[in-house]
C-alpha cells in the first residue's frame, strides 16, 4: 500500500476526443503526482476537427458529485473548466461554499473562464456570463482567463501590454483573490506574456512562442498543472510558475491527432515522447 497523494477536484466537462475538457484535466493532475476526481458538467461530441455537440449534466447533478468528492475523499484543491450554463454556474457556487472549496475556504479554487473552444465552438450560453463574474469569480483563488474570455467577461479588447495590465485590475476588481491574464494570443509580441496580478503587485511571466498548431487543451492543462501545486500546499505564485513551466513543455511536445488539432502533451513528465 503507498500514502494517499493530495486530491484535486475538476469541474468540467468531458471531451469524447480526449484532448481538452476534464481528460486535459486528469492526466495533467496524473503527471503532477495528484489524485484527481472530476463533477462532470457537459458532455461534449467532439474530435480534433471540432464540437459538434454537447448536452449539459443537471446542475443539482453537478453539485451533488461536489459535494459526495469533497465530503468523503477531501479536496486539497479544485479548478473549473466548461460549465455551460448559468444555473450550473450556481449550483457549483453554492456547493463549493458548502464544502468550503473557495479563496475564503479551505481548498484554493482555480477558475478558468471557459467560453468557447479553440475552434470558436461555444461551450459557455452567452447569459452565463453575469454569473461567471458575479457568482464564481468572487469566490476564486485564481482566475486564468486569455484574450478572448477577457473581451468577453470586462470588454478589454487588449492589444497591448499597458491593455494587459489594465484588463488584469478590472478582473481584479471582480473579487479573485489572483488573476492570471494569459497573454498568449497576442500574436504581436515575440514571447507569450502572462500576467500575474494580486491586486498590488505584477508579476511578468514570460515563455517562448512555440510555433505549433497543435495547442487543443492548452489552458486545461495549465489550469489544472497549477491546481496540482495547490493541491500539495504551494503559494499561488509558486504554483503559476510550475504550470508555466509545465505547458511550455507540453506545448513543446504536443503532437497530431486526427485530422485537426492535436493535443498538448504530457508525456514529457513521465516518458520521451
Ligand atoms: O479547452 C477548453 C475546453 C474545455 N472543456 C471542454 C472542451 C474545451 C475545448 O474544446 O471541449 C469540454
Amino acid at each position: 500500500m503507498s500514502a494517499t497523494p493530495p486530491v484535486a477536484l475538476t469541474i468540467a466537462g468531458s471531451d469524447s476526443g480526449g484532448g481538452a475538457g476534464l481528460q486535459a484535466d486528469l492526466r495533467t493532475f496524473t503527471v503532477c503526482g495528484v489524485h484527481g476526481c472530476v463533477a462532470v458538467t457537459a458532455v461534449t461530441v467532439q474530435n480534433s476537427v471540432g464540437v459538434s455537440g454537447f448536452v449539459e449534466i443537471p446542475p443539482s447533478v453537478v453539485a451533488d458529485q461536489i459535494r459526495a468528492v469533497a465530503t468523503d475523499i477531501g479536496v486539497g484543491a479544485a479548478k473549473t473548466g466548461m460549465l455551460a450554463s448559468a444555473p450550473i454556474i450556481s449550483a457549483v457556487a453554492a456547493a463549493c461554499d458548502e464544502v468550503r472549496i473557495g479563496h475564503d475556504g479551505d481548498a484554493p479554487f482555480v477558475v478558468d473562464p471557459v467560453a468557447a473552444s479553440m475552434h470558436g465552438d461555444q461551450l459557455l450560453a452567452d447569459e452565463a456570463l453575469d454569473a461567471l463574474r458575479g457568482e464564481l469569480f468572487p469566490r476564486a483563488t485564481l482566475v486564468t482567463p486569455n484574450l478572448d474570455e477577457v473581451r468577453l467577461l470586462v470588454g478589454i479588447d487588449v492589444r497591448s501590454r499597458e491593455q494587459q495590465y489594465e484588463a488584469a485590475r478590472a478582473l481584479h476588481a471582480l473579487g479573485p483573490a489572483w488573476v492570471l491574464v494569459k497573454g498568449g494570443h497576442l500574436r504581436a509580441e515575440p514571447e507569450c506574456l502572462d500576467l500575474l496580478y494580486d491586486g498590488s503587485e505584477f508579476t511578468e511571466l514570460t515563455s517562448k512562442r512555440v510555433d505549433t498548431p497543435h495547442t487543443h487543451g492548452g489552458g486545461d492543462s495549465l489550469a489544472s498543472a497549477i491546481t496540482s501545486q495547490l493541491a500539495q500546499g504551494a503559494p499561488v505564485a509558486d504554483a503559476v510558475r510550475f504550470g508555466k513551466r509545465y505547458i511550455e513543455q507540453a506545448v513543446e511536445h504536443a503532437y497530431p491527432l486526427g485530422a485537426g488539432t492535436g493535443p498538448v502533451s504530457p508525456f514529457w513528465r513521465v516518458r520521451a515522447p
